[in-house]
């Protein structure tokens, strides 16, 4: 889908990304320094997180072997996305579409096996390449909750630093798992029209955890208008506040646009993780004094399963939070 230049009033221009050293020798600035990011941006990558770097190469892999099937084995093998199965090029079931191929699966170990049966050769070696890929990123997830939690009750505004991570950890979490695949394009080198992978828009979930190969493509919002180009780096993790984020914190963290151009010559592959709590789970600040009268509140309180009926409902670009305040 090629965007012709009238449609793209957003200019873009470079920015300083925040970037959280989870290895810093000053680990004790890691709490506010999250808590900033999520406040400013609702965006920063991490580096030195502790995923080792095969599970990573061997999750790639398996990604790219599903991908590089013929059409009709992808369609057949993991069925269409209801939500979850193979996609391509239609998003969501709103009339969506982008330059793009995908997976989408519950982050569940037991649901993983069973749809790894039908989606590989090796359904052992995928579902393991699965399981364990989504182990170490909802592990990195978990630290950053706890972190952006320690802020929190740094900051005086919450009494428990677990709460986010208990969310996530929920035998029974809604987080799911999602790869990417934008095909390599040889577009004419015209800079009035791109080419859009991955519309605009906001994760609906706790926070995502993205990881992305060497190519470029991938950009959020700026608070001040500028779409910002996030250089890829293979090495690094990109952490995005999601909708859900955002009504938990009542509006002190934002959830951040963002979208994924293919323009690229070389495929790009993005894999992420996306971290829910439990459908009856109930997005509304924790009950503290500050929080505790109604008219201070931003949100009507509403469960997550709600949530996604109205995530589900929607198209992908709409500012679906905006439905949940008081007016
Ligand atoms: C965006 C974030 C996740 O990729 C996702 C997407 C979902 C889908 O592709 O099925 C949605 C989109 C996402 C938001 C609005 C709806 C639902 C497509 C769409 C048009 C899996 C999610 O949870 O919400």
């Amino acid at each position: 889908m090629t965007v012709p230049l009238p449609f793209r009033r957003k200019k873009t221009r470079a920015f300083r990304i925040p970037t959280i050293d989870l290895s810093s020798d000053h680990r004790s600035e890691l709490p506010r320094l999250i808590v900033k990011a999520c406040e400013e941006f609702g965006f920063f990558k991490v580096v030195n997180h502790g995923v080792p770097n095969h599970i990573i190469t061997t999750m790639e892999r398996e990604g790219l072997d599903f991908f590089a099937k013929p059409a009709s084995e992808k369609q057949k093998a993991a069925g269409p996305p209801t939500p979850f199965g193979y996609g391509c090029k239609n998003i969501g079931f709103n009339g969506d579409q982008g330059e793009l191929e995908y997976i989408l699966m519950e982050a569940n170990p037991l649901l993983v096996s069973q749809r790894s049966n039908t989606m590989s050769d090796h359904p052992k070696q995928f579902s393991c390449a699965v399981n364990d890929y989504v182990e170490a990123v909802r592990n990195l997830a978990c630290e950053i909750l706890d972190l952006v939690g320690e802020g929190l009750c740094e900051c005086g505004v919450y009494n428990d630093k677990s709460v986010f991570r208990k969310l996530i950890r929920d035998v029974n979490n809604d987080s799911c798992f999602r790869i990417n695949y934008y095909p390599s394009r040889h577009l004419p080198p015209s800079p009035s029209s791109h080419c859009m992978g991955f519309g605009e828009h906001s994760d609906p979930q706790i926070l995502t955890v993205l990881h992305s190969n060497d190519v470029a493509g991938l950009q959020i919002y700026s608070p001040d208008g500028f779409w910002i180009s996030v250089p890829p780096d293979p090495t690094e993790f990109c952490v995005f506040v999601g909708d859900a984020f955002q009504a938990l914190t009542n509006g002190r963290f934002v959830s951040v646009r963002h979208r994924a151009l293919a323009n690229s010559s070389r495929q790009r592959l993005s894999i992420m993780y996306f971290g829910a709590p439990p459908l009856n789970a109930w997005i509304s600040p924790p009950l503290i004094p500050e929080f505790s009268v109604d008219e201070r509140r931003l949100y009507k309180p509403f469960t997550w399963g709600e949530y996604k009926k109205v995530v589900y409902s929607s198209r992908l670009g709409d500012r679906r939070l905006d439905l949940f305040k008081w007016s």
